[in-house]
């Protein structure tokens, strides 16, 4: 559950409609194995993660980062019930992936980082606050089935 004035929500569905979900979906998930390698581990099957350079070229990261990012944006259409949303895929990250789900907190910070990076002025503080009340929803929902 994200508790957002409804200013806040319209402001984070009218940015989120402008989001390029292929390039920051690959952007986010090739920072976080860049800023905070440890998370490699869990994409040994992908290939090339070398360098910084290697990570975020890598085909393999960019198609899994927009699917990331595509079960996000579902998210964004459940505020009221993240916990249900992601039932399924908190089981799964915990029963079969074993992800540490402060990873989760550790993506959704990546993620705002990227979306300043890519809107500059138009994210504006306000906006920044609404999306850290987001993704920290969304990292709390993942790891609600953890056991
Ligand atoms: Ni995550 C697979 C969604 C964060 C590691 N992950 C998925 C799938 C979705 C998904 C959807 C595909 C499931 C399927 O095949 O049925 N992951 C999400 C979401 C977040 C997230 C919405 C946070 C916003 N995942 C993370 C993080 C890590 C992570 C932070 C590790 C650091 N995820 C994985 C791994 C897989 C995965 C590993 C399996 C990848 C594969 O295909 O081999």
């Amino acid at each position: 559950m994200v508790h957002l004035t409804a200013e806040e929500r319209a402001a984070v569905y009218a940015l989120w409609g402008k989001v390029n979900v292929q390039e920051v979906g690959g952007e986010a998930l090739g920072r976080l194995l860049v800023v905070y390698p440890w998370t490699q581990r869990f994409f040994e099957s992908f290939g090339d993660l070398s360098s910084a350079d290697a990570v975020m070229n890598n085909p393999k990261v960019k198609a899994h980062g927009k699917k990331v990012l595509n079960a996000f944006s579902e998210g964004l259409k459940h505020l009221d019930n993240l916990k249900g949303t992601f039932a399924a895929l908190s089981e799964l990250h915990c029963d079969k992936l074993h992800v540490d789900p402060e990873n989760f907190r550790l993506l959704g910070n990546v993620l705002v980082v990227v979306l300043a990076r890519h809107f500059g002025r138009e994210f504006t503080p306000e906006l920044q606050a609404a999306y850290q009340k987001v993704v920290a929803g969304v990292a709390n929902a993942l790891a609600h089935r953890y056991h």
